[in-house]
C-alpha cells in the first residue's frame, strides 16, 4: 500500500473535484437505491435523471460507490450502468462492508445511506439526496433490526433529505433513536414524518422549515459549532404521486409476513420488501418511489446552493 491517508483510496471525479475546489454546491447520490432499491432499466434511467434534476437545480451529482478497489465520488454513466445492470450481484456495502469492498477490487460496491455518508463526508460533501433510509425496523425489540443509516446519521456530518420512513420501519422508535443521539429530524414544509409511499404519518418532525435556506443556515450552526453528526431532512413526496395509506400498509402487512415465512433477515430485509412491495402494487410503488427521489433530489440540490452561498 502506498499511502497510508484515507484520501489515497478516494477518487473523487474531475467535475466533483472542480466543484468542491472552487466551493460551488455538490449533492452526493448513494447507489444501493441503484442496484438493491429498483430493478433494471428503472434504476439506471432513475440514477440518470436523479443527477440531471440535481444539475437543473444548480448542484453537482457525486454518485458514490466503491469500484476497482477505489472509493468513488462521482460515477460516469458507463459505471452507474454496470452498477445497475449487477443488481443484486453487486455487493451492498454499509460501514462494516467497506474494507472488504476496497480489499478485493473486483468487487462492485453499492453503497447504502451509512457508506455513502461516509465517503461523502471524506470528499467534503454536506448534502446528500435519497429516497429512504434505513431506521429501527418493525419488532426490532426482538429482532434488534436497527439500520446502522442510524449510528452514521450520529456520527458523519452529512445532512440526508430523503421522503421520511416506510412502515417496513418503526417510525416512532426511529425517531427516538436520532433524537437520543441528537440527530434533528427537519420537516421541509412539513409538520410530520412523510411515511415515503405517502406525504404524512402520525409522528411530529423536530423542526418544520419553510425554505431551503432556513435548512441551510440550521446546519450552518451546526457545524460551525462543531456539533458532530448528521441531519435527517423528511420532504414528504408529492401528493399527484401518493399511493392510497390504506393499501399500501395492507401491502407493507403481506410483506413482512412473506418475509418471515421465507426466513430472510439482517441486509436483505429492505432489498427484498422493497422488491415485493413493488411486485405487489404491480409497480405502482416503483413509480412513486422515482417521483419521490426526483423531488429530493431537487430540495438537496437547492440545500446545497443555499449552504455554500452562506
Ligand atoms: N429504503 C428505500 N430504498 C433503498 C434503501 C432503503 O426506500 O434503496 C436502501 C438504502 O441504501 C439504505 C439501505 O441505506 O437500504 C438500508 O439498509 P439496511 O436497513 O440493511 O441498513
Ligand atoms: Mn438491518
Amino acid at each position: 500500500m502506498k499511502s497510508q491517508s484515507a484520501e489515497a483510496l478516494l477518487s473523487v471525479s474531475e467535475e466533483v473535484a472542480d466543484a468542491l475546489a472552487d466551493h460551488r454546491p455538490v449533492v452526493a447520490l448513494e447507489s444501493t437505491i441503484i442496484s438493491h432499491g429498483m430493478p433494471y432499466p428503472q434504476n439506471v434511467e432513475t440514477a440518470q435523471l436523479v443527477e440531471s434534476t440535481v444539475r437543473e437545480h444548480g448542484a453537482v451529482p457525486a454518485t458514490i460507490a466503491i469500484m476497482d478497489g477505489r472509493l468513488c465520488a462521482g460515477l460516469n454513466a458507463e459505471q452507474i450502468n454496470r452498477l445497475g445492470k449487477a443488481g443484486h450481484a453487486a455487493l451492498k456495502v454499509s460501514r462494516r462492508d467497506i474494507p472488504f469492498a476496497l480489499a478485493d477490487s473486483a468487487t462492485l460496491g453499492a453503497t447504502t445511506v451509512a457508506a455513502t455518508m461516509i465517503v461523502a463526508g471524506m470528499a467534503g460533501i454536506r448534502v446528500f439526496a435519497t429516497g429512504g433510509i434505513g431506521g429501527v425496523h418493525r419488532g426490532a425489540e426482538t429482532s434488534f433490526d436497527v439500520s446502522a443509516d442510524l449510528q452514521e446519521l450520529a456520527n458523519t456530518d452529512v445532512a440526508v433529505v430523503c421522503a421520511g420512513a416506510k412502515s417496513i420501519l418503526d417510525i416512532g422508535l426511529t425517531q427516538e433513536y436520532l433524537e437520543t443521539h441528537g440527530v434533528p429530524v427537519i420537516g421541509y414544509q412539513s409538520e410530520c414524518w412523510p411515511a415515503f409511499y405517502t406525504a404524512k404519518s402520525e409522528f411530529s418532525v423536530d423542526y418544520n422549515l419553510q425554505t431551503t435556506q432556513a435548512v441551510a443556515s440550521a446546519l450552518r450552526y451546526k457545524w460551525q459549532l462543531g456539533l458532530q453528526g448528521g441531519a435527517l431532512v423528511c420532504v414528504p413526496v408529492p401528493a399527484q404521486y401518493e399511493q392510497d395509506a390504506q393499501e399500501i400498509e395492507q401491502v407493507i402487512v403481506t410483506a413482512l409476513a412473506d418475509m418471515q415465512a421465507k426466513g430472510i433477515t439482517g441486509k436483505d430485509t429492505t432489498p427484498f420488501l422493497l422488491a415485493r412491495i413493488a411486485e405487489m402494487t404491480d409497480g405502482e410503488s416503483l413509480d412513486t418511489n422515482i417521483k419521490l427521489v426526483l423531488n429530493n433530489a431537487a430540495v438537496a440540490a437547492q440545500i446545497a446552493v443555499d449552504y455554500s452561498s452562506l
